[in-house]
C-alpha cells in the first residue's frame, strides 16, 4: 500500500508519460497539438526506447523504412534513411533528428525512472515518483515502455563459478565499435532475432564462437538496399495504407490457400517470397499458413530447402532446419538474416543443439554440456530474451484505484494479463499504454501499431479533456470480452503450438495465454474506428 504524500508543491502536468521511443515521443507530439501540457521521463539518457538500449552487434531494424518511421511531416520531410533496414547507430541518430526537429526535449527528463503510480481519485490525478520521491501530478499517465524492456536472464545450473564476462544483449556497454568481439572466445545462447544478428557480427570476429540452440530460428533473408528511393510526396499514402495490412506493412493479405495451387505454382510463388525477402514469407504468404497445419508444414519444408542448400555439413544443416519443424513457420518470429546461415561454415563457429546435449553446467572457462564436453569461453552473450509485453510493467509498480494492488502483480495473478483494447485496464483510471499487451505489438512493426493506438487515444482524450469528469476507466465487462476476443482466435490459429513469448511461455511459471492480438493490425484499426463510431462504449466516464 502507498504511503500518501502531500502533493501540493509536486509539478502538475495534463500528462506524464514514462518512455523516450516512438510511442513516448508520439504522445508529446498529440499533446502538443491540442495545448496539453505533457512531460517524459526516461531512465536513459536519450531518446529512442528501445533503440536506445538495444546496441548489441548487429542490432538492425527488421521492418523497412518508410513503413517504419514516424508519419510526422516535419520529420520526414528533412530525413533521408541511407539503408532500407537502418541498424542501431542510424536509428539513434534518426531521434536526434526528431528531436532536432520537435524539440522534445523540453519536455523530457532523462535518466529518470518512474518507480512508483499511484491514483487520487478525489482530484483524478496520478502522482508519479521515481526513487528520490514525487516527480510531477498528472490526470493521465501513460507507462509507454514497449514490449521489450523487461530481461529474461534463465537460472543456469553453476553460472556463478564462471569468472568469464557476461554480457546480457539489452546490457550491451556503449561502444564505437564491435570491437570487444575480436578474438574472443565467445559462448551464445539464445538464437531469437536478437542471438542472430549477433552471430552475422561475432562469426567473423571471434577466434572462436559456440552457439548454443534450443529452438532454431527459421530465418528469412533480409535482402539490404543501400540508399534506397524515398519520395517524401507518397508518404502521407505510404503512412495511411499501413493500417490496411496484416503487420502493419503495405503488402496485402494473400486471399489463396496453400493448395488451391499446382506444386510448380507454389515454388515460384516462394521463389519470388524469398527473391524480394524482408518478411514476406511469413506476412504474405497462402491465406492458410497460420490455421492449417499441413499448409504451414509444406511452406516449411520449401524454407528447410532453402537452408540446407546453404550449410555445407549435413549434419549441422539439420540442426538449423531439422526434418520435422521445431514448431508451425511463423509462430515463433522469424529473423531476417544476411550471412547468418554461411556463417555455420566457417570452421571458427560451432553449433551446439541444447536439446540433444544440455547445458549441464558453467566451469571457471566456460559451459560443460550433458556429453561432457567442456566448451571454453571468454565472453559470454546471453541472447536469451524478455519477459515480453505484459513483463515490461514489472520494472514499476501503478497501484490501482484503492491503492491495494499493483498492475504487473494483478497481472501475474491466476488470470493472467487483461485490458481492454490493449490500451488500458479496469481499476487503473486514466492510465493508457501502446505497443503493449494485447495489441498488435509484436506481431506488428512498431510505428504502423503506435499510429493507430495514439489515433485512437487522442480522441479518446478529448471526450474526457471536453467533459467534466474527474476519471474514467475500461468497463468490466467489455474488458473481459475483449480478453476473451483475443483469446478464442488465438485458438484458432497455430500460435499455441510455439513455446513463444507470443504466448508468455518462454518465462517459467508465466502464465500462458495469447499476449498480442493475433487477427492482425488491419481489424485492430477496425475495431479502434468502430469504438469512435460507438462513441467510445466500454469507458466509463466518472
Ligand atoms: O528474444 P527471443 P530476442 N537455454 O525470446 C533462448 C524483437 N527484436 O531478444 O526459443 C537455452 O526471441 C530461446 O530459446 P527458445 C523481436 O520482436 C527485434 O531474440 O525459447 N536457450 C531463444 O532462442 C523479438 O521477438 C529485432 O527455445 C534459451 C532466445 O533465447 C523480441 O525482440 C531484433 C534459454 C530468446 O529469443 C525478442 O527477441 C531483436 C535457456 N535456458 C529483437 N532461455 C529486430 O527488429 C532462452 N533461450 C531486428
Amino acid at each position: 500500500m502507498p504511503v500518501p504524500i502531500n502533493t501540493a508543491k509536486v509539478p502538475y502536468y495534463d500528462i506524464g508519460i514514462l518512455g523516450a521511443g516512438f510511442s513516448g515521443i508520439s504522445a508529446i507530439y498529440e499533446a502538443r497539438k491540442r495545448g496539453l501540457s505533457a512531460h517524459i521521463f526516461d531512465g536513459q539518457s536519450g531518446f529512442g526506447g528501445t533503440w536506445y538500449q538495444n546496441r548489441y552487434p548487429g542490432a538492425r531494424v527488421d521492418s523497412y523504412i518508410p513503413i517504419y518511421e514516424l508519419s510526422i511531416p516535419e520529420v520526414y520531410n528533412s530525413w533521408t534513411w541511407s539503408e532500407k533496414y537502418p541498424d542501431w547507430r542510424e536509428i539513434r541518430k534518426y531521434f536526434e533528428h526528431v528531436d532536432k526537429v520537435l524539440d522534445i526535449k523540453r519536455d523530457t527528463t532523462f535518466d529518470t525512472f518512474i518507480t512508483s503510480a499511484t491514483f487520487n481519485k478525489e482530484s483524478g490525478t496520478w502522482l508519479l515518483e521515481d526513487k528520490n520521491g514525487p516527480l510531477i501530478q498528472c490526470r493521465i499517465f501513460m507507462p509507454l515502455v514497449g514490449f521489450a524492456s523487461k530481461k529474461y536472464e534463465p537460472d543456469f545450473p553453476g553460472f556463478d563459478k564462471f569468472k568469464g564476462e557476461v554480457i546480457h544483449s539489452n546490457d550491451w556497454p556503449e561502444a564505437d565499435d564491435y570491437s570487444i568481439l575480436d578474438n574472443r572466445k565467445i559462448g551464445l545462447i539464445g538464437t531469437g532475432s536478437t542471438g542472430v544478428q549477433i552471430v552475422q557480427e561475432s562469426a567473423p570476429r571471434a577466434d572462436h564462437l559456440t552457439v548454443f540452440q534450443r529452438t532454431p530460428n527459421l530465418c528469412l533473408p533480409l535482402r539490404q538496399e543501400k540508399t534506397p528511393k524515398q519520395d517524401k510526396s507518397n508518404y502521407p499514402a505510404i503512412h495511411a495504407e499501413r493500417s490496411k495490412h496484416p503487420g502493419g506493412f503495405l503488402e496485402k493479405k494473400y486471399d489463396i490457400n496453400t493448395f488451391d495451387v499446382s506444386p510448380e505454382e507454389r515454388e515460384k510463388f516462394w521463389d519470388s517470397l524469398f527473391e524480394k525477402g524482408g518478411f514476406l514469407f511469413w506476412n504474405n504468404n497462402y491465406a492458410d499458413l497460420f490455421f492449417d497445419e499441413k499448409a504451414n508444414d509444406e511452406a516449411y519444408q520449401y524454407w528447410r530447402k532453402r537452408v540446407h542448400q546453404r550449410v555445407k555439413d549435413p549434419k549441422v544443416a539439420e540442426m538449423l532446419a531439422p526434418k520435422v519443424a521445431p514448431h508451425p513457420f511463423g509462430t515463433k518470429r522469424p529473423s531476417l538474416e544476411r550471412t547468418y546461415f554461411d556463417d555455420y561454415n566457417r570452421d571458427n563457429v560451432q553449433l551446439v543443439d541444447v536439446n540433444k546435449t544440455p547445458i549441464k553446467e558453467f566451469y571457471e572457462h566456460g559451459i560443460v554440456t550433458e556429453d561432457g564436453v567442456k566448451h571454453e569461453i571468454d565472453l559470454l552473450v546471453l541472447a536469451t530474451g524478455f519477459d515480453a509485453c505484459d513483463g515490461s510493467f514489472k520494472n514499476f509498480s501503478v497501484w490501482n484505484i484503492e491503492g491495494t494492488q499493483t498492475l504487473s502483480n494483478e497481472w501475474r495473478g491466476p488470470e493472467g494479463c487483461s485490458t481492454w483494447l490493449g490500451l488500458a485496464a479496469k481499476g487503473y483510471p486514466n492510465m493508457f499504454f501502446t505497443y503493449g499487451p494485447q495489441a498488435p505489438t509484436a506481431l506488428s512493426n512498431g510505428p504502423s501499431c503506435i499510429s493507430i493506438q495514439m489515433d485512437y487515444l487522442y480522441k479518446l482524450l478529448d471526450k474526457f479533456f471536453n467533459g467534466n469528469y474527474t476519471y474514467f476507466e475500461p468497463d468490466a465487462a467489455y474488458q473481459k470480452a475483449y480478453r476473451k476476443r483475443v483469446d478464442d482466435y488465438a485458438e484458432t490459429t497455430l500460435f499455441p503450438r510455439a513455446k513463444s513469448s507470443y504466448m508468455g511461455a518462454n518465462i517459467p511459471g508465466k502464465k500462458v495465454q495469447m499476449l498480442n492480438f493475433s487477427e492482425g493490425v488491419a481489424p485492430y484499426n477496425e475495431l479502434c474506428k468502430q469504438n469512435i463510431k460507438a462513441d467510445f462504449e466500454g469507458w466509463n466516464f466518472v
